[in-house]
């Protein structure tokens, strides 16, 4: 006889899942009764921060991550992050505990009233099972929706009295199942695009996150190289889908309509992958693309290619395809394109530093593959020009641009990948968000260096109010916050430093210690 919690940890175990993320509540503690010795359970201060945390898990992993939130109050503290999550194709289960059946049509404490509702529409799925008895059901259906094709979260709620219930044997067959997806090009529809971009006289290459999400840089530099294209990240870009140091390389394309158009003048054919056609942030409204140009989008989301207002979309899985174009593209005759400028180093300076100067130290002392999950707003196009990003899976930001984001994300981030050095880069208004997650690091000794860059302002959003001409805004400054009384509070090493040779001593020496740090840094403000 197996119970329904024991027939879940089963099916969870079986499709590779045993750490859950969360922050428990009296529905949830039927669930975790007994908690198994095999699992590892990381707990999280705040929802928000349980799911930033799995985010950071399952895009590092490229698996499916389970989150336990606590009935409604708890989801609602998680629909930032879940925002992220939809927006990055993250496949986390989001479970969530529901009064006993036997109550719920009176509507004590803690229901989660229409629980279904509650996600939307930032879920793929979400579900209440009708009986405890299809529990299993759900959540085996919950574990391959939230990573098939396109991958993202789902939400199921589940009454607490579910648990202790027996299982029908019939469902133990869920425990076998596999569920897998091809996606590749058929060889017809690969020769037929190949000779696309070959007959193109000046490509352009525009890669988004799923690029790197899909592991697919090394097809991405190949066909880059074959086709002599200059390559560009998708505006808006939450991770790094090419190498930062590939003479190919040119940078973030901006995030307006005439912006975009405006620097692909010239390209008479922009292949987009692994990406949405695009993601603009500021409005400037402006031809979608330059005159004479075609786009092609290969996305592994069917709503992304369907919503794109222009172009040929191919919806497909983006590493097959870009391995097999790579493989199809005749090598161009051309030219390959002009290594971009960079900008110079800049020399130390005096307080307050220059951000760039701070990001030029970080890049010049961290190890070359570390890993940077960003939230530092003002400085995002800077990174852009001067890390030297070369490993897969090296920088990671909030899908969405909603705060709250990267103190948790890079906890889950360190924790998938602990030979790789984290460095979260933590703007001073965005640090407020999910800052418990300083806790969770502490507590579970995950070494994240978080550096603070402390401007004193919601710098972004100053630059913002400029293009909106948006003046006399109150509530733009954030003045008054001990980031170094807030870290050693919550557990962490932590200094406050403010010249160019205190930084240095401090970041290397959080690198060498192996244990989470906070340095705070304070900086002069920057023009995105
Ligand atoms: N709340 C949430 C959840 N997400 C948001 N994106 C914002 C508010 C608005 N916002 C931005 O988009 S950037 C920003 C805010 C408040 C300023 C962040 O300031 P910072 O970084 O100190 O972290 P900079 O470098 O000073 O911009
Ligand atoms: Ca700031």
């Amino acid at each position: 006889m197996t119970t329904i919690r024991d027939l879940t940890y089963d099916l969870l175990r079986r499709n590779g899942i045993t750490t859950i993320f969360g922050n428990p509540g009296s529905n949830e503690l039927p669930f975790l009764q007994d908690f198994p010795s095999d699992f590892r359970y990381v707990l999280a201060l705040h929802e928000g921060v349980a799911i930033g945390i799995a985010d950071g898990y399952a895009q590092a992993t490229g698996r499916a991550a389970l989150v336990n939130l606590h009935s409604a109050a708890g989801t609602g503290n998680a629909m930032g992050g879940l925002a992220n999550a939809w927006n990055s194709h993250s496949p986390l289960i989001v479970t969530a505990g529901q009064q006993t059946r036997a109550m719920i049509g009176i509507e004590p404490l803690l229901t989660n009233l229409d629980a279904t509702m509650l996600p939307k529409p930032l879920v793929k799925w979400s579900y209440e099972p009708a009986r405890a008895e299809d529990v299993p059901l759900a959540m085996s259906r919950a574990l391959h929706m939230s990573r098939l094709p396109a991958p993202g979260p789902v939400y199921l709620s589940i009454p607490y009295d579910d648990w202790e219930k027996t299982a029908e044997p019939e469902s133990l067959r869920l425990l076998g199942r596999t569920v897998s997806t091809a996606g590749a090009l058929d060889p017809a529809a690969a020769a037929a695009l190949a000779a696309r971009l070959d007959r193109s006289t000046n490509p352009v290459i525009i890669l988004g996150p799923d690029v790197d999400a899909a592991r697919a840089n090394v097809h991405a530099v190949k066909l880059a190289e074959r086709l002599a294209a200059p390559v560009f990240v998708a505006p808006s870009a939450p991770r790094c889908p090419f190498p930062t140091t590939h003479p190919n390389f040119r940078g973030l394309l901006p995030a307006s309509m005439s912006g975009i158009s405006r620097l692909l003048q010239g390209h008479d054919l922009v292949l987009v992958a692994g990406a949405p056609v695009f993601r603009y942030h500021e409005y400037e409204p402006g031809p979608l693309l330059p005159a004479g140009a075609e786009l092609i989008q290969i996305t592994c989301d069917p709503d992304e290619a369907s919503r794109a207002p222009m172009g040929d979309a191919v919806v497909g899985d983006v590493g097959l395809i870009l391995a097999a174009l790579a493989d199809a593209v005749a090598p161009a005759e051309r030219s390959a394109p002009q290594r971009r400028e960079r900008p110079a180093r800049l020399a130390p300076g005096s307080a307050p530093l220059a951000a760039e100067r701070v990001l030029d130290l970080i890049d010049e002392l961290a190890p070359r593959n570390a890993i940077y999950v960003n939230e530092s707003t003002s400085t995002i196009e800077a990174m852009w020009e001067r890390m030297n990003w070369e490993s897969p899976g090296s920088y990671y930001f909030g899908a969405a641009g909603g705060l709250g984001f990267a103190m948790p994300a890079s906890v889950g981030v360190q924790l998938a990948q602990p030979d790789r050095q984290v460095i979260a880069l933590i703007g001073d208004g965005s640090a407020n968000y999910s800052v418990t997650a300083l806790w969770t690091a502490a507590q579970y000794n995950v070494p994240v260096v978080f550096v603070i860059m402390r401007n004193g302002t919601y710098g972004a959003l100053r630059w913002f109010a400029g293009v909106l001409k948006a003046d006399g805004v109150p509530g733009l400054d954030v003045p008054g916050i001990d980031f170094v009384a807030i870290g050693r509070g919550y557990g962490l090493e932590a200094v406050r430093v403010d010249t160019d040779a205190a930084f240095a001593t401090a970041f290397t020496q959080a690198i060498r210690a192996g244990r989470p740090s906070l340095i705070e840094v304070e900086t002069a403000w920057t023009t995105p």
